[in-house]
């Protein structure tokens, strides 16, 4: 059955196709989870040190395969049947899967950074799939599993709320029969509204750029913006088109920031 055929609009598919992103709680077992956890926990250890980067120590460069490599043990087998029954409530029965093989994931461990106060971040801010005008739907959806809690200022994903929309409209504008690149989806969409241009510059106030961007928003060719914390508690499951305008932010907290970002696909 094609997918826009598909009659199954939930309250959380018609959140997901105005905001980009859906929270799904409790997804995982509590049991599965702990085992995940520790692997991820684990692997983090074993990492050759943790580079500072963006105001939290990160696996850095070189740890890409070992980072991919964690979630590909047997602990995190199970994710595909949660992940699915998550996929099928939201999208209708076998619209989207998770992906199986190698590559299926990535572990995205941070730990607390040296940074006093946690701002919303200018840097970073990118896609991991670009925006085509005539894509109602990404190819692609990032899940990202809590294998332990993530409080705000823990060093959580930022994403903006609204920007796959936002972007189709710009790529009207800037990229009619191609895709937008990485540097329209950001600075041409700052070119064209000053709230993107204000949170893509270093802002010195944290509680202003909090107030800004987190609670006031904007909304620019009709299309609300605004940016969240992708936090939650251990067992829950953020997805995320790809194609939304996120970022890594400081972790502040006490504690590391563990999940992993599975990667699902639409089906034909
Ligand atoms: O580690 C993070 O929070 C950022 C993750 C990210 O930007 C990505 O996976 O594309």
């Amino acid at each position: 059955m094609a997918r826009d055929s598909v009659r199954c609009v939930t309250a959380e598919r018609a959140r997901f196709d105005a905001t980009g992103v859906v929270h799904l709680p409790s997804l995982v077992p509590a049991d599965e989870v702990r085992v995940m956890r520790a692997a991820v926990w684990r692997a983090t250890q074993a990492l050759d040190g943790l580079p500072e980067q963006d105001g939290a120590l990160r696996p850095g460069p070189g740890s890409e395969q070992a980072m991919a490599a964690v979630v590909e043990r047997a602990a995190f087998d199970g994710l595909a049947l949660h992940l699915g029954r998550g996929l099928d409530a939201v999208f209708g029965p076998g619209a989207w899967v998770p992906t199986r093989g190698p590559w299926r994931g990535v572990a995205l461990p941070n730990l607390p950074g040296a940074d006093a106060r946690w701002s919303v971040p200018h840097r970073h801010w990118h896609v991991d799939e670009p925006t085509t005008a005539d894509r109602p739907h990404p190819y692609s959806l990032g899940a990202f599993v809590f294998v332990d809690r993530v409080a705000a200022g823990g060093g959580a994903t930022v994403a903006m709320l609204g920007s796959p929309r936002r972007l189709r409209a710009l790529a009207v504008d800037l990229a009619p029969g191609r895709a937008l690149t990485l540097d329209e989806s950001t600075r041409g969409l700052a070119r064209v509204e000053p709230w993107v241009d204000a949170l893509l510059r270093p802002g010195s106030d944290p509680d202003a750029r909090h107030r800004r961007f987190m609670i006031d928003g904007c909304v620019s060719a009709d299309v609300p913006l605004r940016v969240v914390e992708l936090i939650g508690e251990p067992g829950d499951v953020i997805l995320m088109d790809l194609r939304c305008l996120h970022a890594p932010s400081a972790n502040v907290g006490d504690r590391p920031r563990l999940i992993v970002k599975m990667a699902c696909v639409a089906q034909p």
